[in-house]
């Protein structure tokens, strides 16, 4: 079968191959019988596309992102792990999206595809983040996309960590688009130094750049525009994410086009406020599931 796949196309499994991707980066593609598809760069478990039948991207990714395997791609759903933003020693939001992930199982089964990626602790990792641990993402295609990270406490010690699935999704238009869910909801404002808010009693609309921590969110949101939008439910992810750079921030980022700021926000499935603690032995899952709306 393999031989009618293009030479650098792996088949790993059914609905799943092997393939490289920008910059030489190895990428798992699956492929749903519906048409519709994802990819997942083994270099920091990244998810970069999420595409209907008609391959069209839910998930924005940037034409100045670097692919390359010192940087963070920008765009798609980088996975925030030891350490979200700055908060702690580590660099910002930590070492697991510059990692390079191991390809796991992959499979095809109850009407989805799906690949799992793993991360163990090592020599580079210890020298940052002294933990024994082994991290798995799974990548779950059917109507929806579902990723779910798991850690599990592979020491003798407790450690505690922060996490996000750090989603950026495509919109039509930043005046436009519309964030529910966060309603009367008490967020840190990082473009405020962190001073506490309350969202108002309507969803949040972007005007300038935006960054939100929103502490214990509900578990549903949704990122909507007249064309449609996307459904985002979290779990055992207490917190939400929203951050677009606005014009200024944009012109600053080297891996960001200027313009871009338009037709990308991100929404995070995080977990900020309270880190985890896993004792030895213990482990924790969080997941997304992220299905399409209907244009309104
Ligand atoms: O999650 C929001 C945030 O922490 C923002 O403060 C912003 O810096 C963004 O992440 C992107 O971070 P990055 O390191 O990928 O440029």
């Amino acid at each position: 079968m393999s031989q009618h796949l293009h030479p650098k196309t792996q088949a790993v499994s059914s609905g799943v191959s092997r393939q490289d991707g920008h910059g030489g980066l190895s990428k798992l593609v699956l492929t749903h019988p519906s048409g519709s598809t994802a990819e997942v760069y083994l270099h920091g478990a990244h998810v970069t596309s999420w595409c209907d039948a008609a391959g069209r991207n839910a998930l924005w990714v940037s034409r100045r992102s670097r692919w390359d395997s010192s940087a963070t791609i920008r765009g798609g759903i980088p996975v925030v792990f030891p350490q979200f933003a700055e908060l702690g020693p580590l660099p910002k939001h930590g070492f697991a999206r510059t990692a390079e992930w191991e390809t796991g199982d992959s499979g095809s089964d109850d009407g989805a595809v799906w690949v799992q990626l793993r991360l163990g602790d090592n020599e580079a990792t210890r020298a940052l983040w002294p933990h024994r641990f082994e991290a798995e993402l799974r990548v779950e295609l059917s109507g929806s996309l579902r990723v779910a990270l798991e850690v599990v406490n592979t020491g003798n010690a407790p450690f505690e960590f922060t996490a996000a699935l750090h989603s950026y999704f495509h919109i039509a238009d930043v005046d436009e688009v519309v964030v529910s869910g966060l309603e009367g909801i008490r967020y840190r404002d990082k473009t405020r130094y962190g001073a506490e808010s309350v969202q108002e009693n309507s969803a949040l609309r972007i005007r300038g750049e935006t960054d939100r921590v929103y502490a214990y969110a509900p578990d549903e949101l949704q990122v909507r525009d007249a064309s449609g939008g996307i459904l985002l439910r979290k779990r055992g992810f207490p917190d939400a994410v929203v951050w677009n750079p606005g014009p200024q921030l944009a012109q600053k980022l080297d891996d960001f086009a200027d313009d871009e700021f338009r037709t990308m926000v991100c929404v995070e499935a995080a977990c900020v406020e309270q880190p985890v603690r896993l004792t030895p032995g213990q482990r924790w899952t969080g997941e997304q599931v992220l299905s399409h709306l209907p244009a309104s």
